[in-house]
């Protein structure tokens, strides 16, 4: 049994629980099982095993699995089954996998659906849709069933990929330890995933080594592997715990530049490199580049390809085939200076536990010094009339002025009796921005603050026109400083509102509004074409964390790696200042 058919299974249950029952217990019973799947999904150890080795007790001994999970652990390995799971399915028997995975549309909404109109599988939703018998029941619109069809022909597309952000920790992980290797000359994680790519389809590994069947051979042992789907002499096919596939790929070291150039893609930047290289009467593959003699040119590293075909080196993130190449071309343009992953000196958006943060604003600034290095954060937490997260009101947001004035002060003195560096926190805010485009605060309040970031929380079903406008009426608003997380996107979970990005960009432009990119792994809105087209027009953007912990400012790095994909430069990124020169540079 492998850890990520009991996570699938648990989810399923949780989803099942909350169509099923509806008594006291129902809360607890579903925190317990998503809380169980949350755990697994993130484990580098085999449930199975764990069981197999240690029984109930070395089960109980993993965080968030109590009594009744480890027995429906046990009875799952043993029997293969989970005889409530099975009850569950018979009382509600829809097609749970497929229709549980339809993130943003719950078991609630589902349960209707059954009950009303019989619908279990996403063939008989789609096909309902369609027909306009959703928008008919009580409690849905056409909007809604607008909604569904949206949403069923998102998840046919993005079948399959993962989250950069999703896989990354375990990523890293595997990369480092493999370099750590005796017999390892050089790893590389290549693919997308190096590309920084915001989903990826599978990962691929390359190795320099002169010890290939040594290093498959740890390789396809390692703890995170559950599956190995093939191995031979120089390659491994393997799947991770949590899903993904992996191409281990292991050449000898003087290949590894070439392969390493080869395997990062994409595919189309491979064609058109190869392209120039025939045109140079070259010849290109993964071996090295040679010319019409058959004499190496280069191959150990990937610099050397590039430079042979007379281009300067192109950064992984810019292998898009989107005109890098002709950029690159020696002599041609002025270096392109894009923003670094150590770049960032701040964060302007992040929450505290004055909202729904979850940890206090000396909390979030400590470990933005002292664990992320940065020098300012600006606190900006959500406003009145966001309701669900306890936005706060004018009141309230001048008592947090005070607050952050306070703690500012008390920085100041540490850092001179330490002799540590000084560290700011800035007073903001993120305000909601409403259906015609005002804001829920009075600009005479919003001017007390140190920046102000304006952000849509609702209403996303306005046509392109309307929403078009209220993010160009924030933009003209004198008090803002930021768009945050412009279009409102969750990557394979929602579109984002309509909106028509070139004139936002425009309207950011005229009136001096930076733009945001979202770096949590789910947004990373502005995406990276949006980036693009906004460096062109010369508009400045934030690479912010949104972090309603300390540990997302660990997500700042996605923010980069879609900044460079957007070929932004250090010059474009506002907080790669200093915090004065950044409050000097607002509008
Ligand atoms: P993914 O896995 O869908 O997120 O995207 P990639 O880019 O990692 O693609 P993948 O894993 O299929 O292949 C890895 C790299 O290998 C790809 O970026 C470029 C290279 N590659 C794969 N197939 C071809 C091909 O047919 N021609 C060329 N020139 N390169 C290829
Ligand atoms: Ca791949
Ligand atoms: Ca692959
Ligand atoms: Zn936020």
């Amino acid at each position: 049994m492998k850890n990520n058919e009991i996570v699938k299974i648990f989810r399923q249950i949780s989803f099942l629980i909350q169509m099923a029952e509806n008594d006291l217990n129902t809360v607890y019973k579903v925190r317990a099982y998503d809380k169980a799947a949350d755990v697994i999904e993130n484990m580098s150890m085999s449930i199975e095993e764990i069981y197999l080795n240690d029984g109930i007790e070395g089960l109980k001994q993993v965080p968030s699995i109590g009594n009744a999970i480890s027995t429906k652990i046990e009875e799952l390995i043993k029997t293969n089954k989970i005889s409530y799971y099975e009850e569950l399915k018979k009382k509600i028997p829809i097609k749970v996998s497929e229709l549980s995975n339809m993130a943003g549309f719950g078991p609630k909404t589902m349960k209707i659906l059954y009950e009303k109109l019989g619908i279990t599988t996403i063939a008989e939703l789609e096909k309902a849709a369609l027909e306009g018998k959703i928008s008919k029941l009580k409690g849905f619109s056409k909007g809604k069933e607008e909604k569904i069809i949206k949403k069923i022909q998102l998840s046919k597309k993005i079948k399959n990929r993962y989250l950069l952000g999703n896989v990354y920790p375990l990523i890293k992980k595997i990369e480092k330890e493999l370099n750590q290797q005796k017999n390892v000359r050089r790893c590389l994680v290549v693919g997308s995933f190096r590309r920084m790519k915001e989903t990826i389809g599978d990962i691929d590994i390359l190795v320099a080594t002169d010890e290939p069947e040594k290093v498959i051979e740890f390789f396809v042992s390692m703890p995170e592997i559950q599956e190995i789907k093939g191995s031979g002499k120089a390659k491994a096919f393997v799947e991770l715990r949590n899903g993904i596939d992996v191409d281990l790929l292991v050449v000898p070291e003087e290949s590894f530049g070439s392969a390493a150039q080869y395997f990062t893609g994409n595919k189309d930047h491979n064609i058109s490199l190869r392209n120039l290289a025939i045109s140079m009467d070259f010849h290109l593959n993964e071996w090295g580049l040679y010319n019409k003699n058959g004499m190496r040119l280069a191959g150990c590293d990937e610099e050397g390809i590039y430079n042979s075909l007379q281009l300067k080196y192109i950064p992984p993130e810019l292998r898009e085939n989107c005109g890098e190449i002709q950029y690159f071309t020696e002599g041609r343009n002025p270096p392109l200076n894009l923003i670094e992953y150590d770049d960032l000196k701040g964060d302007l958006h992040t929450h505290s536990e004055s909202t729904d943060g979850t940890m206090s604003i000396t909390d979030m600034a400590l470990h933005a010094r002292n664990k992320f290095g940065l020098e300012y954060i600006a606190i900006t937490d959500h406003t009145k009339s966001l309701g669900l997260a306890n936005g706060l009101n004018e009141n309230e947001l001048l008592n947090q002025i005070d607050k952050i004035n306070a703690l500012n002060d008390t920085f100041k003195q540490n850092s001179i009796s330490d002799g540590v560096s000084n560290f700011r926190i800035l007073s903001s805010a993120e305000v909601n921005i409403l259906k015609d485009g005002r804001l829920d605060i009075p600009n005479n309040i919003l001017d007390r603050l140190d920046i102000v970031g304006a952000s849509i929380h609702s209403n996303f079903s306005y046509s392109k026109d309307v929403q078009t406008n209220r993010l160009i009426q924030a933009a003209r608003n004198p008090s803002v400083d930021i768009l945050f997380h412009p279009t409102g996107r969750l990557i394979n979970k929602r579109e984002g509102y309509a909106v028509d990005i070139e004139k936002v960009i425009e309207a950011a432009s005229e009136t001096r509004t930076i733009l945001e990119i979202n770096s949590n792994y789910q947004r990373l809105d502005l995406r990276d074409e949006h980036i693009r087209m906004a460096v062109e027009k010369g508009v400045k953007l934030v690479i912010n964390s949104d972090a309603h912990h300390p540990v997302h400012f660990a997500y700042l790095i996605f923010g980069i790696g879609q900044a460079r994909r957007g070929w932004a430069k250090k010059t474009d990124i506002v907080n790669t200042l200093k915090v004065d020169s950044l409050l000097k540079s607002l509008k």
